[in-house]
């Protein structure tokens, strides 16, 4: 008998993976977890019935939520990254060699202990770096009484249903530009619009008021189906967001990074929106 998994995301539509071999389920206390084969997208993690990871495309989303910002910046040293737990954002922090502490702070130790085990190919050792600092707790409540250290602050989140809602908050968005040091960027994790366009106007309209420029860049990621996901960009400096492939070109080649999606040309034009996405926000 073929067993699939479905996801649950949506109530009217969804994509099934078939699964070659369960590697792993377990409720972790915070949430339901399970690692499968499947021959497609290799190993896939789901958190409550919706896909988080996948060693197929992870490249995709973390190379996008990682060198886009710290390349934009371009004297990134702190990064900070809420959530995260399979190690995939922290794995591509520290490629770039003039960072000298990553903090992750994942509220739930069994994600992190789980893919360590079973998705080790993503995180590939990160945990084991010094310029590594894992904190386990609530993202919410670390960024409330971190120091304004941080250049570039990643919120890898889940959709905000579950444990993940509060990284949705004004509230938390607030705390998080607080952490940052002068010049400093927050990207976020902010769903697919096609269908998921609420999450983008809600966090347009949350994060505005805070930075002098908020705006999305996009890319598709295969198994967060549905078209292009967007990725939230807020930060007080305006010309970060208008770097030409031309000016990122040198900062790429000096950090001799190997990417599989990203290059300048690419960070460049993903923040052009298609229409659709760009009429949520206008
Ligand atoms: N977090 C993003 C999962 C989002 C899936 N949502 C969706 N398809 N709309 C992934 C964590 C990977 N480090």
């Amino acid at each position: 008998m073929t067993e699939w998994f479905t996801e649950t995301l949506y109530p009217d539509v969804g994509q099934r993976f078939r699964i070659d071999r369960i590697l792993f389920r377990e409720q972790t206390g915070l949430q339901d977890l399970v690692i499968f084969e499947s021959a497609r997208a290799g190993r896939v993690l789901a958190l409550d019935g919706v896909v988080q990871t996948t060693e197929g495309d992870e490249f995709i989303y973390h190379e996008m939520l990682t060198h886009v910002p710290i390349f934009a910046h371009g004297a990134a040293k702190r990064v900070l990254i809420i959530g995260g737990g399979d190690g995939g954002m922290l794995r591509r922090c520290l490629m770039h060699r003039a960072i000298e502490q990553v903090t992750m702070v994942e509220i739930d130790r069994g994600v992190v202990d789980l893919c360590t085990a079973y998705l080790p190919a993503i995180s590939a050792g990160a945990f084991d770096n010094p310029r590594t600092h894992l904190v386990i707790d609530d993202g919410a409540a670390f960024v409330k009484q971190a120091d304004p250290l941080y250049d570039v602050v990643i919120v890898d989140s889940t959709d905000p249903q579950g444990p993940g809602a509060v990284l949705f908050t004004a509230e938390f968005y607030a705390d998080c530009k607080r952490c940052l040091a002068p010049g400093g960027i927050v990207v976020t994790q902010n769903g697919v619009p096609f269908f998921q366009p609420d999450e983008l106007r809600t966090s347009y309209d949350r994060l505005t008021p805070l930075f002098a420029d908020v705006g999305f860049f996009t890319a598709a990621v295969p198994t967060y189906y549905g078209g292009p996901m967007a990725f939230g960009w807020a930060t007080d400096d305006r010309a970060l967001r208008r770097l030409t492939a031309a000016e990122l070109q040198p900062r790429f080649a000096a950090a001799g990074i190997e990417t599989r999606y990203y290059t300048p040309e690419v960070h460049a034009a993903a923040f052009a929106l298609p229409r659709y996405i760009g009429r949520l926000i206008d």
